[in-house]
């Protein structure tokens, strides 16, 4: 075992830097230049690599602490003699190259190959600049475009060695007339970037420009690392997990060891939101990010997000129209919001309408009031609508199914099982009423009134909310012509009943007023067909139109 300190290298004359991000912890195995921690210069960020393989023991620096060539950062244990010995020369060379990476983020300004005039403008091939010696680095983004309109210092691509990132700048403003690189090119000094157009009556200061860069060096400063580019400034993003897609040339901020841990997971840096300073992304904010897409995925669409790539609804400041006042959601609200959207954002829904003539119905049923008041229980046209629908999965059982994707199967149910959606105080529930094909209709009755009773009293058992194969959703007792209900997933079909009306029925001869219950079927189209969702909701009106046919 031989204890190992970690200094801050050669920093490339830069004075103190600031420690933006520390990427291990004590106990933490590091392999020879994995990165330690990321300090920022103001012209880069940069990765302090490791000096060897070993343990971390110790770490003596925090997140905003400035740091200077030959701090002591951490300790290590290099994991005993034979590697303390062999570690000793590979700390050397570390060090002298992260000297060598420290100087590396101050690429000059492009040089700028000779003038092409043409009438008012004229075309100028923009090179890479010198790259303190750095050969072959590749290009992780191309941030401009043919046609684009670039100022002078506009980052026009970013490249990244093992231990920086940086940005090589425009030396010119202009158009962007043809770009000559493409992500993953490797570059080296003088490799052609891209030909631009520049007006000429800026010629002379882009001369200036030009040979500024080229002699001195001075002005030839990178962007700050993956920096904002002041015309095209992100908008500061509200804190949620909604997937916001990246805005037309929006940039991000983020050092090699994140960009390179980003590309690993295979995350889109464009869409992590940095909760670094100055936005910039860290190793937490890609690890978070991963994680959120892969809970929405397992739960499927939930929350604010859709998880389906479409973004979430952006919502405005509301106080700036009027007062509002905020709660939080029940979490019945938010179940239910998320299950409503999985089931919107899933299935291909399809609604297909009907009217049951319940003139004959309604006559049976009013008549079995004084019934109804002896045994306690009210006769409404629910308990009928459970039985019609019993008889309608029985005969049609494609409605009766599951489908299993992953399997590629259709789950074919033995049982009727059905759920009721009440409306309580506290939100919509479904409680389910077993095998109602063997009910009879004062069972389903009580039942019904008992499971709703239990609903809105926030009594139910979950066992007795599962297990439903179809769905009934009746807003007859408040209003309503017709509505278009969302499947109740994995079922596969939902019947919404409205309020019953008295209207015109052509018998042949002339109109009869008769008591007309509107039926709304919606369907998964990949489980049924329209033909068969026409078959049910027939079926459905001519057994509610003579519910003597319930009983065959
Ligand atoms: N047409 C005309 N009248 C109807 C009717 C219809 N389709 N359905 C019920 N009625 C009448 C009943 O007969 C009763 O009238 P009387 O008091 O004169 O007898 C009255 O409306 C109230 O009935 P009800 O709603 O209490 O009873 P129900 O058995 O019809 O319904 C239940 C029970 C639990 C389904 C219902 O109370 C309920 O909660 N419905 C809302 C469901 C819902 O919110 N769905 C939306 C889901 S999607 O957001």
């Amino acid at each position: 075992m031989s204890e190992q300190e970690i200094k801050v290298p050669d920093l490339g004359g830069a004075d103190e830097v600031e420690i933006i991000e520390i990427l291990v912890s004590v106990g933490d195995s590091v392999e020879a230049e994995d990165s330690i921690l990321t300090v920022e210069t103001d012209k880069a960020s940069v990765d302090l690599p490791s000096p060897g393989a070993g343990k971390i023991t110790k770490l003596s620096v925090k997140v905003g602490d400035k740091v200077k060539e030959g701090d002591v950062v951490a300790m290590m244990d290099a994991g005993g003699a034979a590697g303390g010995a062999d570690d000793e020369p590979e700390a050397k060379s570390e060090s002298e190259s992260s000297a060598d990476s420290d100087e590396k983020p101050e690429p000059e300004k492009p040089k700028p190959e000779p003038k092409k005039k043409s009438g008012g403008s004229r075309t100028e091939t923009v090179l890479v600049p010198p790259l303190d010696g750095m050969e072959d680095v590749p290009v992780i983004e191309v941030n401009i475009s043919e046609g684009d309109t670039i100022e002078v210092d506009a980052s026009l691509v970013t490249v990244e060695s093992d231990k920086a990132s940086m940005d090589i700048p425009s030396p010119y403003a202009g158009k962007v007339v043809k770009v000559l690189v493409n992500e993953g090119d490797k570059l080296s000094e003088g490799d052609k970037l891209l030909e631009m157009t520049v007006a000429d009556d800026s010629d002379e200061d882009d001369e200036d420009q030009s040979e500024t860069a080229a002699d001195s060096g001075q002005e030839a400063k990178p962007e700050p690392e993956a920096d904002d580019k002041p015309s095209k400034e992100p908008e500061a993003q509200p804190q949620s997990s909604t997937y916001e897609p990246p805005s037309p040339g929006s940039r991000v901020h983020a050092g090699p060891a994140v960009r390179k841990l980003a590309r690993e997971l295979g995350a889109d840096m464009a869409r992590i939101k940095g909760s670094g300073p100055k936005s910039r992304i860290l190793k937490d904010d890609v690890n978070d990010y991963v994680k959120s897409q892969l809970q929405q995925t397992q739960q499927g669409s939930s929350g604010a997000g859709t998880g389906s790539g479409i973004p979430g609804v952006k919502l405005p400041d509301f106080s700036q129209f009027g007062d509002i006042e905020r709660e939080p959601m029940s979490r019945m609200m938010a179940v239910t919001a998320s299950n409503m959207q999985r089931s919107w954002l899933n299935v291909p829904h399809v609604t297909q309408f009907e009217d049951a003539d319940i003139s004959d119905m309604e006559a049976f049923r009013k008549a079995q009031k004084a019934a109804g008041e002896k045994r306690g229980v009210k006769m409404t046209p629910l308990p009928f609508i459970l039985k019609a629908c019993a008889t309608a999965l029985a005969e049609l059982p494609q409605f009766n199914v599951s489908l299993d994707l992953e399997r590629k199967e259709v789950v074919r149910k033995q049982y009727i099982h059905i759920g009721i959606a009440v409306d309580t105080p506290n939100g919509l529930m479904v409680p389910v009423i077993r095998d109602v094909d063997q009910k009879g209709l004062w069972e389903l009755a009580a039942e019904s009134a008992e499971l709703a009773q239990k609903a809105r009293d926030r009594k139910l058992k979950p066992a007795e909310m599962q297990g439903a194969c179809f769905t009934i959703t009746s807003l007859g007792g408040i209003g309503g012509t017709a509505f278009t209900p969302i499947v109740n997933t994995p079922e596969v079909a939902i019947l919404g009943v409205s309020r019953a009306a008295m209207k015109p029925v052509w018998d042949g001869s002339e109109f009869q007023p008769r008591l007309m219950l509107p039926l709304s079927l919606s369907y998964d189209h990949r489980a049924v067909n329209g033909a068969d969702a026409a078959r049910f909701t027939s079926l459905l009106s001519q057994l509610l139109g003579d519910i003597r046919s319930l009983l065959l």
